[in-house]
């Protein structure tokens, strides 16, 4: 701990944090870990407010305690002040209930004194030609640049080697047996490096990225091309025992003949020279539950070693002499068996089994499973230290498992199976043959009947990713049972730190399209839609409990539409199966947290970034940066749009989270939809048959909501957090914020040709002449285009009046009386519907015109609303419990609930109540 090391500092960094009243509060999103093994955050600042090239961050308790602490910037206002920045605090035995954060400038030369002293915690790293090697002061780690281990050591601060040789591993077989086929080929692969990368500023926070392939082992005489490409991250804190790691894999294999049937992350752990029966497995069980075992067990035998033998044992300290013990056990040791292998195996999320082994070729012996297994095992000895490797979610996961072997050897492992090779082959073919749907219109009249867009070819995983988090922690010896239970909790719940809602939302930095609740507002109006979100909140958390909305790829989200008869969700039924963020429920869950800083909704949307930007989108092949439109199967569905991929989806958790580096990947990577929409055309099954289309890069016909915001918001937040392309994704924004006006009727053009070369917009070609075409479609506005062209507009200061007017019209003229619309466009809209859900686009425009009459409107149609897609205060606002032989296990249901329905209540409440404040 900084503090207690440096006592003389303590005045200074109180004149620091005294001198700059600006300092930010962040506490810990729940109750503060037990253990801080360092953290990672991220925090908005007010446009104007420190300038990115004279800024420095220092960190503190509550009463002054210096922090250490790392900081960089992950946004910027076009004014180049800092707009989001991203901080690491190092691992510390004090864990403070909060902490400040406190910029300055250079003249305080307090800070670079701070720096100079916290010198001694930093972490060090040792650049040779074929590895890296990170000292934390608690871990030694090494990471080789080339081969097959991620990791080849670990080392205690003392010296000892607690690990060795982590890699990957995956098993994959061309076939299934249980369908008849024969001939078919297992095999074992294990990761080959293809590059290594590690952070610039290492000092508090070390990032080693590791990216590869999966590469065929040695021993196989069968032939198969590397596959399932992996990007590695590791997260290292100065002072910390842990290794947080982010795990990537992209599927880019053949549906039909590359059936994954286990993947995992392996590390062999040196035992040499310890005692069987001080050598340690724990195994973690049920809420915080551990199994205790020595490889060598001297309790519950007819014999008793002594009190004090079994009790250590128990405990996982070293035994008291040999000598000591009574004589009839330690003269028969060698009759009491060594148990080597333990194997854990999460098949369901709703129960594992767990059995040992004395060693191969010998029967496993069972041992009481249980329900929800915390994912986390340990092997280790009282005298040599250990390891212990977590997987975050483990049973939300399944199918997951952890293997220990060879524990009464030199040398045992522990094996993380992310996708368990007990489990079945891991299937991701079509779930159905095609149902002779090879024309447009067979695929459209489908479409009628089960609302599944399909289209041979397009119902491919090839792409599609998944990332899940592991923690790897290093012990001098086998730690406390509670210990291990308390790291099991958080390797589930990685500690978050985050500034308070009245903060995050004074900055502007996150939108302007939501605020804190208003307790003073006494509105009774206000009170309900208050008890409606919350309500929603919990439906949603329960049906994932109760409905098992759980799995390898499923965690994370929610289902689309529900079948009152058979009261279950739609989950068999085309388009109203998995909701791949249909209509935004995205956007409702990270406003509903912004405003109220609740730890379970941060969890949920959390959760359902890391399922979105994964499963629900490619980055791979022809699709890379599209998303899949809702369905049976994430990637079955043959409408692939940017819609659901939407960076802005992702933005709360980027920031957030300090820069998540994968989702920053992830949004980065949405700006190859440019490429993307030249090979798919979102309309071609739809488009009128005289209407001629050939996409091209400088002339994409494109929706403005469902195509263009996505990449709008890609644009924006490239040019905010100065990626590599961020000059040209400003510029284009810049000219279509220039050309899109122009068109006739602006944003109720709908469709229009855009350049993705310039920006630049110009007439549909069933307008040249730019006389003005009408394409009204209830989609365009529902896909966060409103909070993306919001964003834009308070970003970039001076963008052109027209643009804003034109935007501020469409939200007008949506909801207006046909009369108007006839006035203004000589037509009035043929599609209004999911009126409720536009709402907010009224509210906006009654926010931006200071119109008190329009602000009436928006709350009317919010509330009056009587169409499919809404929730009125007429329904029931309650569930209803449904057993007995009507459902496979007791629910609640609420029939009257579409995830469309909650989505735009839950977002345009929030917005109307931001835009406008309470209904009058
Ligand atoms: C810092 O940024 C400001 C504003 O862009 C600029 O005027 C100034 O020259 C910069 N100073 C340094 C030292 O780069
Ligand atoms: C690392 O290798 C991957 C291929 O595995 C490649 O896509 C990526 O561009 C490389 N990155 C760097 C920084 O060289
Ligand atoms: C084992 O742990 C218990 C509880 O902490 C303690 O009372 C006991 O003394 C320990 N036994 C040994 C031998 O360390
Ligand atoms: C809360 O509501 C009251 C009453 O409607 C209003 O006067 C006040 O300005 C509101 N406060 C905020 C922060 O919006
Ligand atoms: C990708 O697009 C090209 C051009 O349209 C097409 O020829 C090719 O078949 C597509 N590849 C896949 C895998 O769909
Ligand atoms: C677009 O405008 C052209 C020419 O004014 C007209 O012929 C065509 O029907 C319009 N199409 C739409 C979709 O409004
Ligand atoms: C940029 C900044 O925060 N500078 C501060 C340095 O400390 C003096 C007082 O010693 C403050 O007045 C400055 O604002």
């Amino acid at each position: 701990m900084v503090s207690s090391a440096l006592p003389g500092l303590v005045a200074l960094v109180a004149l620091a944090t005294s001198a700059a009243s600006d300092a930010v509060k962040v506490k810990w999103l729940e109750s503060p870990p037990e253990y801080n093994n360092g953290v990672t955050f991220g925090l908005p600042w007010a446009r104007g407010q420190y300038p990115a090239n004279r800024t420095t961050f220092t960190a503190s308790s509550a009463n002054d305690d210096p922090v250490q602490l790392q900081s960089w910037i992950t946004a910027y206002w076009p004014d180049d002040s800092i707009k989001w920045t991203g901080h690491a605090i190092a691992g510390s035995e004090t864990v403070y209930d909060s902490y400040k954060i406190t910029p300055s400038g250079p003249g305080n030369a307090t800070l670079s004194n701070l720096r100079r002293q916290t010198k001694a915690n930093e972490i060090t790293v040792t650049d040779s030609s074929d590895t890296l090697l990170v000292d934390t002061g608690k871990l030694v780690v090494a990471f080789p640049k080339a081969g097959n281990a991620l990791i080849s050591s670990i080392k205690t601060a003392s010296g000892k080697t607690i690990g060795k040789n982590g890699r990957l591993i995956l098993k994959s077989q061309s076939g299934i047996a249980e369908e008849g086929q024969s001939g078919i080929e297992y095999n074992d692969f294990v990761s080959k490096i293809s590059n290594l990368t590690i952070s610039k500023d290492s000092t508090t926070r070390a990032l080693i990225t590791v990216q590869g392939i999966h590469h065929l082992d040695g021993n196989s005489s069968n032939a198969h091309v590397d596959w399932l490409p992996f990007t590695v991250r590791f997260y290292l804190y100065a002072n910390s025992e842990a290794i947080r790691t982010v795990h990537t894999i992209i599927y880019d294999g053949h549906a039909k003949s590359d059936f994954i049937s286990g993947l995992g992350i392996k590390f062999d752990v040196p035992l040499t020279d310890e005692e069987l029966y001080n050598r340690h497995v724990r195994i973690a069980g049920v809420d915080g539950g551990l199994l205790h075992e020595a490889v060598q067990g001297l309790t519950g035998l007819r014999r008793d070693p002594g009190k004090d033998v079994r009790s250590a044992q128990f405990n996982g300290t070293v035994l008291p002499d040999k000598s000591t013990w009574d004589t009839k056990v330690a003269n028969g040791l060698q009759y009491i068996p060594a148990w080597n292998d333990y194997r854990l195996t999460q098949l369901s999320s709703d129960g594992f089994n767990l059995k040992k082994r004395t060693k191969v070729g010998q029967s496993w012996v069972k041992i009481p499973g249980g329900t929800r297994a915390g994912g986390l095992a340990y092997l280790g000895g009282a005298t040599v230290g250990g390891l212990a490797v977590g997987l975050r979610d483990f049973w939300k996961k399944y199918p997951t498992s952890l293997d220990i072997a060879n524990a009464a050897t030199d040398e045992g492992s522990i094996t993380l199976w992310l996708y368990s090779p007990s489990a079945e082959p891991l299937d991701v073919r079509p779930y159905h043959d095609g149902l002779g749907e090879d024309t447009y219109a067979k695929q459209l009249a489908a479409l009628e009947v089960t609302y599944e867009d399909f289209e041979d070819g397009y119902n491919t995983p090839y792409g599609i990713g998944r990332t899940n988090e592991i923690f790897i922690y290093g012990f001098d010896s086998t730690p406390s049972a509670d210990k291990l239970s308390a790291l099991t909790k958080q390797s589930n719940t990685p500690p978050v730190l985050i500034a308070e809602p009245e903060y995050l939302h004074s900055t502007k930095a996150i939108g302007i399209n939501w605020n804190t609740p208003n307790s003073t507002s006494g509105s009774a109006a206000v009170a309900t839609i208050e008890t409606h979100l919350n309500f929603l909140i919990d439906f949603y958390e329960k049906q994932i409990e109760q409905r098992r909305f759980y799995g390898f790829w499923d965690y994370g989200d929610i289902q689309h539409s529900y079948d009152a008869d058979r009261h279950t969700w739609r989950y068999d039924i085309g388009g109203y199966a998995w909701d791949n963020s249909e209509l935004s429920p995205d956007l409702f869950f990270w406003t509903y947290f912004l405003r109220t800083g609740r730890a379970d909704v941060y969890r949920l949307a959390e959760a359902q970034v890391r399922h979105g930007a994964e499963v629900d989108s490619y980055h791979l092949g022809n699709f890379t940066g599209l998303g899949t439109r809702h369905g049976v199967q994430h990637w079955g569905d043959s409408a692939k749009q940017v819609r659901i991929s939407t960076p802005v989806y992702r933005k709360s958790f980027y920031y957030l989270s300090g820069g998540d580096e994968r989702t920053g990947d992830l949004i980065h990577a949405v700006l190859e939809v440019e490429k993307a929409y030249v090979l798919v055309d979102a309309r071609r099954k739809v488009r009128k048959p005289g209407v001629v289309y050939v996409p091209d890069p400088k002339a994409l016909y494109l929706n403005f909501g469902t195509d263009w915001a996505g990449l709008a918001s890609a644009y924006l937040l490239e040019w905010e957090r100065r990626g590599p392309r961020w000059e040209e994704a400003r510029d284009k924004l810049v000219k279509t914020a220039e050309t899109y006006p122009l068109l006739k009727n602006a944003f109720v053009t709908g469709e229009a040709l855009y350049n993705s070369q310039t920006g630049a917009w110009s007439p549909p070609p069933t307008d040249p002449g730019n006389n003005g075409n009408i394409t009204i479609s209830h989609l365009s506005g529902v896909f966060g285009v409103l909070e993306t062209i919001d964003d834009l507009i308070h970003h970039y200061a001076d963008i052109p009046k027209p643009f804003v007017d034109a935007w501020i019209e469409y939200c007008y003229y949506y909801g207006a009386t046909p009369e108007e619309q006839q006035a203004r466009y000589g037509v009035a809209f043929a599609d209004r519907s999911l009126k409720q859900g536009h709402s907010r686009l009224t509210a906006y425009a009654a926010l931006k015109t200071g119109n008190a009459t329009l602000a009436a409107r928006a709350w009317n149609e919010f509330l009056t609303d009587s169409s499919l897609d809404e929730l009125s205060p007429d329904d029931p606002w309650k569930t209803e419990r449904i057993g007995g032989s009507d459902v496979l296990v007791e629910i609640d249901e609420a029939p009257w609930i579409s995830t469309n329905a909650a989505a735009l209540y839950g977002l345009s409440a929030i917005e109307n109540l931001a835009f406008v404040g309470g209904p009058k």
